[in-house]
């Protein structure tokens, strides 16, 4: 209902303001700049919802993690508001994070939560609920994409707040292509699965991706090391040459998440350098006829999908990849071994 809202099909402009709750218009209209915080798979939607502000909205954006936010001297700009991400809204630090931010000064607090009754909910001035339904498993996957989408529209607010309607337009469209871009991706199964096999007695991986799809490859590894136990970093693929490559050798499986657009030529140049040390390379591209050279390279083709959703599309196929392997391995795919659901301490 927001997305065709803000899409024109509904009357009521206010829909999305409604679904933060009183005072939303108010808050959003102030706002000067954004600072996200949360905490692992939530701090990547931020990362990700930092790319879109920038770019759509024309809002400063910065993103840290709330373990460390919460410990730092801040020099808060003047009408800097406080998004905060959480699937829980119990964990400790993000709940430290936020009471931190309102003895500093900052200008409001707007959470993306998934439980209505959670502490960050009853904290925040406004929330956008998610309504994921309950997360059975402890790593965040369904809460990752629904925190995106929501991320998502609060970003064409400020867009049509700041006077940028082609962006607010552009997101407003990929909003509502989302659930049927979704649908083909899920497709991917099958090859992924197979995929699965060709990791099942590695010990390391390393995930490779650019611009908004780096913190997408840093889902990728978070996942896989959460669930299968795999040693798995994510990597900005330009940083390769400063020091990963030196691992890579004919045992290490290299994902790269390569959507079609101006950062794909960049990032072939980045696998050559891979493929030349003998890296096993798995290539996630919604173009694969645009890759130069795919010689050595496994391509699992993702459908394509408008820009700004691209990095939820291409995450999907890597929740998988890491499902499948975990199933593989015999690990508990919902209760991992040391983690919790909620951190509360
Ligand atoms: C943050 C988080 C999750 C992760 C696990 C531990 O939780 O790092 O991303 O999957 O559940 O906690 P939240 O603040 O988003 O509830």
């Amino acid at each position: 209902a927001v997305a065709e809202t803000l899409e024109g099909r509904h009357t009521d402009a206010g829909v999305l303001d409604a679904a933060l709750g009183p005072g939303a218009a108010g808050l959003l209209d102030a706002a000067q700049r954004l600072q996200i915080v949360a905490c692992g798979t939530s701090y990547h939607a931020g990362l990700i919802a930092r790319y879109w502000a920038e770019e759509y909205a024309g809002l400063p954006c910065e993103v840290e993690v709330a373990s460390e936010f919460r410990y730092r001297s801040h020099a808060v700009a003047p009408g800097t508001l406080l998004l905060v991400i959480s699937q829980s809204g119990e964990t400790a630090d993000v709940l430290a994070a936020l009471r931190e931010a309102r003895r500093l000064g900052y200008a409001g607090v707007l959470a993306i939560c998934n439980v209505p009754e959670s502490s960050l909910v009853r904290e925040a001035d406004l929330t956008l609920l998610t309504r994921a339904g309950p997360e059975i498993g402890v790593a965040s996957t369904k809460a990752f994409t629904t925190q995106l989408t929501a991320l998502l529209l609060i970003v064409a607010a400020f867009a049509r707040r700041r006077g940028r309607p082609q962006g607010e337009a552009e997101l407003v469209r990929s909003a509502v292509a989302l659930p049927g871009a979704i649908e083909r991706v899920l497709d991917l199964e099958e090859p992924v699965a197979r995929i699965a096999e060709q990791f099942v007695d590695r010990a390391h991986a390393l995930f490779l991706g650019r611009g908004s799809h780096f913190p997408v490859a840093l889902e990728g590894a978070l996942k896989l090391k959460e669930i299968s136990y795999i040693h798995a970093e994510g990597y900005p693929a330009g940083e390769l040459k400063h020091g990963p490559l030196a691992l890579v050798d004919s045992t290490m499986p290299v994902v790269a998440v390569a959507p079609h657009g101006a950062l794909l030529e960049k990032l072939q140049s980045n696998l050559q350098e891979v493929r030349a040390r003998g890296g096993q390379l798995f290539v996630f591209a919604d173009d694969a006829a645009a890759l130069r050279s795919a010689d050595g390279f496994q391509v699992v083709p993702v459908p394509a999908a408008p820009a700004p959703i691209s990095p939820i599309v291409h995450t999907l196929p890597l929740q998988l990849l890491a499902y499948h392997v975990a199933v593989l391995r015999g690990t508990d795919v919902d209760k991992p071994r040391n983690l919790a659901k909620s951190v509360t301490v």
